[in-house]
């Protein structure tokens, strides 16, 4: 499968269905002289470009809408636009974007347009109560919106264990609960409020558990090859909700099912093995709407030949069985 966009790196594809055309946000990767480590700190992106196109089967020509947000727009960010996402609701459309603040703690920005291709106009400080990276927004049939986001390592989420707010600067780095009986740590979610900049219940938001279906137990902190890292989505079908993820250094995108966008979510397997690169990252979107056709998009290394932070998006169709299960292969009818 060939890259989508080749004329420069993009990584973390959040696809929507805008007008009827497919509109992606990707990071944009570039090359960096920056050590690599299990931080990330080589992840090193500055701007976001938005792409979309009229068709996915066959591949349409796939529009490059430019540059529509940079750091220099956003007073309160210092490095990282990490990956995005986007969202409409009443007209309005929201760029949702992670990035280090001036103290190097990831926060989530959200910025303002009224075109699914910007420009975006930045809020002025960060989404109250927001923290860590790749937030992915999904608005359901009800017309509320919830903002999931959260990444282990590098994007600071197990510095949270003392609760939302309460940043624990002893679990910086590639590190992450471990041990017997531990179980693993969620991604979050939050409502948001009608105009889409900030969170709407006063509690906070909540974590996202994930159950194993054999015990109907959150999945344990040891099980790399099931728990969440980072790269959460949600796509909705049949009424069913559908929680996916990466499981990060085992390099899986995995994907469990709940009754409530808050879950809790039932493990229900893997979407994509391991892809050339370290990071894996995805979204999925039903195109065109109603049809019951759906697609994965994601990204792999091959265009750099294996270097992890240079990244290029892909897509492909996805299937589902009889059970609602997601299948690599279309089900014979019947
Ligand atoms: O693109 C930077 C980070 O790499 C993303 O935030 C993660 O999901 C991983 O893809």
């Amino acid at each position: 499968m060939a890259p989508l966009i080749t004329h420069m790196y993009t990584a973390d594809p959040s696809a929507h269905v805008f007008n009827g055309r497919v509109y992606i946000y990707p990071s944009h990767d570039r090359e960096t002289d920056i050590q690599f480590n299990d931080n990330g700190d080589q992840y090193d992106m500055a701007d976001y470009h938005v792409f979309s196109t009229p068709s996915l089967d066959p591949q349409g020509p796939v529009t490059d809408h430019g540059v529509v947000l940079k750091t220099e727009d956003v007073p309160w960010v210092s490095k990282q636009l990490w990956a995005p996402d986007a969202a409409c609701k009443n007209g309005k459309y929201y760029l949702y974007f992670p990035a280090r603040d001036k103290q190097g703690i990831f926060r989530i920005g959200v910025a303002v347009g009224d075109k699914p291709e910007g420009p975006f106009t930045p809020q002025p400080e960060p989404i109250k109560g927001s923290y860590s990276i790749d937030p992915a927004t999904f608005v359901d049939d009800d017309g509320e919106a919830y903002l999931y986001f959260g990444g282990l390592w590098g994007g600071q989420l197990q510095c949270y264990q003392k609760g939302n707010n309460v940043f624990d600067a002893e679990w910086q780095g590639p590190k992450e609960p471990t041990g017997k009986g531990v179980k693993s740590l969620g991604a979050r979610v939050g409502r948001l409020t009608q105009n889409m900049l900030e969170f709407a219940d006063e509690q906070g938001v909540r974590e996202v558990t994930i159950l194993a279906p054999e015990t109907g137990e959150p999945l344990d902190a040891d099980d790399h090859e099931r728990r969440f890292f980072e790269a959460a989505w949600m796509h909705k079908r049949n009424g069913k909700y559908y929680f996916s993820y990466s499981t990060g250094d085992t390099h899986f995108l995995c994907y469990a099912v709940g009754d409530s966008p808050y879950g809790p979510f039932t493990y229900g397997g893997r979407i994509l093995e391991p892809v050339l690169g370290w990071t894996t990252h995805h979204s999925i979107v039903e195109f065109p709407e109603k049809s019951d056709r759906w697609w994965l998009f994601h990204h792999d290394c091959e265009l750099s030949k294996g270097v992890d932070h240079l990244r290029s998006v892909k897509v492909k169709e996805i299937f589902f069985d009889e059970e609602g299960k997601i299948c690599g292969e279309k089900q014979p009818a019947g």
